[in-house]
Parts: structure tokens; C-alpha cells; sequence
């Protein structure tokens, strides 16, 4: 039975509320869904990690973060969903029952929680981390530029008070050493990385600190393209797709670029809906078709992912 939470998967929920969804899914789905903590936050939040699919001996994995970026609400909602369509359609949907049988998905709902949780309480266009700067009094460190990628050679800061710092160092914020550590050491089975932002409707994958092209771009693109249209083959969203440096900007130290090289050679980052009407404000009607075409085209990468 549900608790009184309030969790709505049509509804942007906030951290309590998410929180507390992680115990009641794991809890009243026990062969499909377990729970563990893989670090805590800057200001001691547990970061609770769902994985999700039957158990079974020798299973590939995939693993999905949501909410590196605190204001990019979609997100969080996305991650939900994700767990939401695998429980309740594994058993009826084929290709899920068949994706749950031989995969298991990590499920990071939150990776920046702390600022996450500041834009529900301060200022909801907030972007990085919450951690404390030395020699500043701005805070925060952007965790999509803090991976050990080229770290703060392009398209990143040094300024603590800038939206792309890098921080001091590649992994100093606790969120994204726990997130590196976790797939360091479970590099033997995660075979792909998804990473899901918002607003612009692009599915990027390696590189975007470099122009030169991944070993595998011929695949990575020709599976790009094949999401992208499952994506929209719903309600006809038109995602673009490409490596980073030359789909949006290039900027050094994100988690994607940073997997792909740790020999997660399935890397993506999607930038979900929209294209700026409403930006990082997407209104919550939007939740559930976002959530449903999105849906698509991640099933579409891990059906590939497994058959290869
Ligand atoms: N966009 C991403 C950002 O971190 C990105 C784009 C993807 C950069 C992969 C580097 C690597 O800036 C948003 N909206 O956050
Ligand atoms: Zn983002």
C-alpha cells in the first residue's frame, strides 16, 4: 500500500517526497526493485540508487542518472517514470519483460540533490551544487563539469561564482565522486550511460571536451538517429542529435564524455523538452508525454545494448 506522500508521477515531487517514493517502490516491488545508498550529499543527504530488474546470473547493466542540474525538474520526473513503466508494465510489455530479464538498470533519481532541494526553497533557477567555496562567498560547483574529462579545458570555468564552475578539482563534489566510484567499480557490467538534462531536445553522445570523434561514432550516431526517431514517433518531437562539441558547445569534464572513457562505450546525454518556451519552467502537463516518448527511445537503447 502507498503511503499519504503525495508522490504523483504527473507532478514534480520534491525530495521528501522523492525520498520516501524510493523506500515505498523498492519495498512493494521486491523481485523487480532494490535500493541502496551509494554516498551522501555535501549536506548529508543519502543518495539512493534504485536497481531495477529480475536477478539473474551474469547481467549487463545499464545505468541512468537524473538531476545533475538542480533547476531541470523534467528530469528527476523522467528517472521516476523509468521505474514506474518497469514495474507496471514488466510481465505485460514484452520488450520490457525481456529488457528486466536480462538487464539491470541503475537508477540514480538525484544525483545533486542539495540543489535540488534549493530550488524548491530559495531559487528555483538554481544550477550547481550546494557545496562551500574556499575564498568565495559563491557556492556551488557545476557537477557536469567535474568529471576527470578534460577537466576545465573548454567550456568551463575556474570562477567559483560561475554556472559552469569546474571545481577544484576533477570529482571534489561528494555527488559526483560517489556517482564515479559506483560505476568505477562496476565497470565489468555496466556496458551503457545515460544521463538525462533538459531543455533543448538533443541527444548527444562523446565528445564534447574534444572535436575529434569517438572510436564507435559511426554506431553511437546511427543509434542516435534510431531513438530519435522512435522518440518521435509518438508526438513527432524532433530531437537533434550528434557529439557534443559540435551538436551544443564544447565543454570539458561531463559524465558522459568522462564514461565513454572509462570504456562505457554507450554514452548519451539527452537534453529533453522543450526548446525554450518554457525552457527549465516546463509545466507539469508536459510530465507525462515527455516521460512516455523519452521512454521510447532509452528502450530502444537498451534493446540494443543487450542484442550487442
Ligand atoms: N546541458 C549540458 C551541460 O552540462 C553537456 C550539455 C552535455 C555538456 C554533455 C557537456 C557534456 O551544459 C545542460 N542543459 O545542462
Ligand atoms: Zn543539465
Amino acid at each position: 500500500k502507498s503511503r499519504a506522500t503525495g508522490h504523483s508521477y504527473e507532478k514534480y515531487n520534491d525530495w521528501d517526497t522523492i525520498a520516501a517514493w524510493t523506500a515505498d517502490i523498492a519495498a512493494q516491488n521486491p523481485d523487480l526493485v532494490s535500493r541502496s545508498v551509494i554516498g551522501n550529499t555535501y549536506e548529508g543527504r543519502p543518495m539512493y540508487l534504485l536497481k531495477v530488474g529480475k536477478s539473474g546470473p551474469n547481467k549487463k547493466a545499464i545505468f541512468i542518472d537524473c538531476g545533475f542540474h538542480a533547476r531541470e525538474w523534467i528530469s528527476p520526473a523522467f528517472c521516476q517514470w523509468f521505474v514506474k513503466e518497469g514495474v507496471e508494465t514488466y510481465g505485460k510489455d514484452t520488450v520490457m519483460t525481456t529488457l528486466l530479464d536480462n538487464l539491470d538498470f541503475y537508477v540514480l533519481p538525484v544525483v545533486n540533490i542539495d540543489g535540488y532541494v534549493y530550488t524548491w526553497t530559495n531559487n528555483r533557477m538554481w544550477r550547481k551544487t550546494r557545496s562551500k567555496n574556499a575564498n568565495s562567498f559563491c557556492y556551488g560547483t557545476d557537477p557536469n563539469r567535474n568529471f576527470n574529462a578534460g577537466w576545465c579545458t573548454t567550456g568551463a570555468s575556474k570562477s567559483p561564482c560561475a554556472e559552469t564552475y569546474c571545481g577544484s578539482a576533477p570529482e571534489s563534489e561528494k555527488e559526483t565522486k560517489a556517482l564515479a566510484d559506483f560505476i568505477r567499480e562496476h565497470l565489468s557490467t555496466i556496458k551503457a550511460y545515460l544521463t538525462i538534462h533538459s531543455y533543448s531536445q538533443l541527444l548527444l553522445f562523446p565528445y564534447s571536451y574534444t572535436y575529434s570523434l569517438p572510436s564507435n561514432y559511426q554506431e553511437l550516431n546511427s543509434i542516435a538517429s534510431a531513438a530519435s526517431k522512435q522518440l518521435a514517433s509518438l508526438y513527432n518531437t524532433k530531437y537533434t542529435y550528434g557529439p557534443g562539441a559540435e551538436t551544443i558547445y564544447p565543454a570539458a569534464g561531463g559524465s558522459d564524455d568522462w564514461a565513454y572513457d572509462q570504456g562505457v562505450k554507450y554514452s548519451f546525454t539527452f537534453e529533453l523538452r522543450d526548446t525554450g518556451r518554457y525552457g527549465f519552467l516546463l509545466p507539469e502537463s508536459q510530465i507525462k508525454p515527455t516521460c512516455e516518448e523519452t521512454l521510447l527511445a532509452v528502450k530502444y537503447i537498451a534493446n540494443y545494448v543487450l542484442e550487442h
